[in-house]
């Protein structure tokens, strides 16, 4: 790297701008092929470079998930940021970064933002899919005023500025170089986050569980949370060698898709729900954000996991002193909602996508907020936090000392159980997809007061939100049908795939503390899920009879 002489600044001039660089539900999501485009992945960083406020004289983070273009995607960023006048240049070793810890690490250094290089939980490699997240000084995915006006920028852009220095940044040590005008820092990306998770909850309490007689299973997927589960895990809190799996971070991620569902992480489901090996199992996505958790022989559905971290809380450190808030995405079920009624604490409900919670959190209405897409954080960071909500949960066994599945038998027998699944039909044609989507919404005026599945429909609309914080409004959020009986089925197209379309359909229906609390979710859901595939034709419009994903 050059240090002695300072590299020019090079202008780079496009031919034509390119017209598809709009962010979805969570950052610029595409196939690898695509961010290989020459000139693709600078485009976008020059454009967020422009739109990000304080760059010029700030500091800004950089990392990944370790994905096929995470070290060539940060080399370019380190120049484009040189060029841009960014101040200090903050990475990692070999350039690994969970979004969570991103989240804190921007905190942290008071940086003006960060830039994310993560697909998530799409699969990665040269075949697979890649991702760039522009997050704000808050830590937080930034608001769609922000991502809207880098879309704007990409549209019309005719060129990119770069510092002319082919050097390889290395990554391999910490340490501090200089970039033209700029320092890079390299840091242990792991140290930050996990000095915080300690501040957070009872490490010897959790020690103790899992030094006794409570075997667990950690499926890091071959991912980003990798070193971090085995410092937490095996490292500090003394869990056997191996309670960790998959915990070297690959840039294909072993061929697999990292998303911790029933279906991906089928192996781990396995171990948990048909053996009686382990007393508790936990898997993260691809970046860290997201976590499924499982009990032996029990499955917790996210949205029931958000309403049992909310009722419990006080038994971690963190929160002892209790919660301002919660929130949750609009598709998520309400379990939440009945917890913190109870509580006597606001529940508000957001759009898709953690950008929405980045405003409550900052003005201190909420606390814990969750998505049912596997996602729950807390205002410890600007994200959702895959590895916090295992700790979340260590935390309570450890203080409650009973089996997972009866601190949700537990659970339901106080609130009432909130039955409730979601359908993926995935990569399906995007014409279909859309044409089922407009047909459905089309319909929605004339559903009103008709029946549906043995009810009648309460209320049909699109999901719009009005930010309580600062006003914004959000619509096309999501087809809802609100059922006399509290039931729901909502409907939306995914906003972060990148072949074809994904629908998802979401199901949901309450039974009260005295009805049957234990039937299966898809047995207790029959007559919707037949009523919406009557409904909306899914089967005939996709040409799928059944969906990809159940979760
Ligand atoms: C999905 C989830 C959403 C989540 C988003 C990003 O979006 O449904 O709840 O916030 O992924 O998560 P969509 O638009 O495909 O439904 V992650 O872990 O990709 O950063
Ligand atoms: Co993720």
């Amino acid at each position: 790297m050059a240090s002695s002489f300072s590299p020019a600044i090079r202008t780079v001039r496009l031919e034509k701008p390119f017209s598809d660089q709009k962010p979805g539900t969570s950052g610029l999501r595409k196939s690898s092929k695509q961010f290989e485009t020459p000139h693709y992945l600078e485009s976008f960083i020059e454009a967020s470079l422009r739109v990000l406020p304080g760059v010029a004289g700030g500091s800004l983070v950089v990392g990944g998930d370790g994905r096929y273009g995470n070290r060539r995607a940060i080399g370019v960023i380190a120049r484009m940021a040189a060029a841009h006048g960014v101040a200090r240049l903050i990475t990692t070793t070999g350039g690994i970064l969970s979004t969570p810890a991103a989240s804190n690490l921007i905190r942290k250094t008071s940086a003006v933002g960060g830039v994310i290089l993560s697909a998530s939980h799409n699969p990665g490699g040269p075949d697979g899919d890649f991702g760039v997240k522009i997050n704000g000084a808050n830590g937080g995915p930034t608001p769609e005023s922000i991502t809207d006006a880098i879309y704007g920028v990409t549209q019309s852009l005719d060129g990119y500025q770069i510092l002319d220095d082919e050097s390889e940044l290395n990554l391999d040590q910490p340490g501090s170089h200089q970039l033209g005008a700029m320092t890079v820092e390299i840091v242990d990306g792991v140290d930050d986050y996990v000095a915080l998770m300690q501040k957070l909850f009872d490490f010897d309490a959790i020690s103790s569980l899992l030094r006794g007689t409570f075997p667990v299973a950690f499926d890091a997927m071959h991912a980003v949370t990798g070193p971090y589960a085995t410092r937490i895990f095996e490292v500090m809190l003394g869990a056997p060698s191996g309670t960790v799996r998959n915990g070297t971070p690959l840039e294909d991620f072993g061929g697999g898709h990292p998303d911790p569902n029933l279906t991906y992480a089928h192996e781990l489901a396995e171990l948990l729900l048909s053996s009686d090996t382990y007393r508790f199992g936990a898997a993260c996505d691809g970046d860290g954000d997201r976590n499924m958790i499982l009990g032996n022989r029990c499955f917790v559905n996210p949205s029931d996991s958000l309403a049992v971290l909310t009722a419990n809380a006080t038994l971690v450190p963190g929160y002892a002193s209790g919660l301002a808030g919660v929130a949750r995405s609009m598709p998520t079920s309400a379990a939440v909602d009945v917890v913190a009624k109870e509580l006597g604490i606001a529940c508000f409900e957001t759009p898709t996508g953690w950008k929405f919670f980045g405003n409550l959190l900052d003005a201190g209405r909420i606390t814990l907020c969750g998505e049912e897409s596997f996602g729950t954080g807390s205002n410890h960071i600007r994200e959702k936090d895959g590895l916090w909500a295992v700790l979340f949960w260590l935390n309570i066994l450890a203080k409650r000392r009973e089996p997972l599945a009866q601190i949700m038998a537990e659970h339901w027998s106080r609130f009432g159980r909130h039955y409730y699944s979601r359908h993926d039909y995935e990569a399906i044609a995007s014409d279909a997809a859309h044409g089922l989507y407009e047909r459905v919404k089309g319909m929605q005026p004339s559903l009103i007061g008709q029946s549906f599945a043995g009810r009648t429909i309460a209320t049909a609309d699109d999901f719009a939100y009005s930010d309580p914080v600062d006003g914004s409004l959000t619509t096309g959020q999501g087809l809802r049908l609100l059922l006399d009986d509290g039931s729901r089925v909502v409907l939306r197209l995914s906003g972060t795939g990148t072949q074809g379309a994904t629908l998802r359909v979401y199901l949901e229906s309450y039974v009260p503390a005295s009805g049957d609390l234990h039937q299966d979710p898809q047995i207790a859901l029959a007559d919707l899920i037949g009523a919406i595939d009557a409904l909306a034709q899914i089967k005939e419009r996709t040409g799928m009879n059944r969906p990809t994903v159940i979760t």
